[in-house]
């Protein structure tokens, strides 16, 4: 649990503009921003402005805010004109998290296989 912006985070420094990125969308509350190694032709990141360790993290703390990302998950989706995309929240080492600021993947414009790897 947290909110407040962490020294050591790399989407903080994204959301400060210490850290350049490419970003899509931004609103009072998030930020879209294209993901460095996409795995897919859309591949863009949606962080909240301030910092959780993790999306179920932020959906207990600040469910509206959890909100707010699932809400522009989708418009990156519909600026994309995907049809169909797959949201992914990586929550801890073991499943593949490895920047500890809740983010959504939306990733879309390629066939996706399931289960996932
Ligand atoms: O996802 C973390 C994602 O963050 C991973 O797909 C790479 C991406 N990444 C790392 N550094 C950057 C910068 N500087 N810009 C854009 N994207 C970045 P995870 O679910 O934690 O593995």
């Amino acid at each position: 649990m947290s909110g407040e912006p962490q020294d050591d985070c790399l989407f903080c420094k994204i959301v400060a503009g210490h850290v350049p990125a490419t970003i899509v969308r931004e609103t009072d509350t998030t930020v879209a921003f294209r993901d460095i190694n996409p795995q897919a032709p859309t591949h863009v990141l949606v962080i909240p402005k301030t910092h959780y360790k993790d999306a179920a993290t932020l959906a207990t703390a600040e469910p509206a805010l959890a909100a707010d990302v699932l809400r522009e998950a989708k418009a990156v989706a519909d600026e994309d004109k995907l049809e169909s995309y797959r949201i992914v929240f990586n929550t801890g080492a073991g499943a593949g998290q490895t920047v500890f600021h809740a983010h959504a993947h939306v990733l879309g414009g390629r066939g996706m296989q399931w289960p996932p790897g």
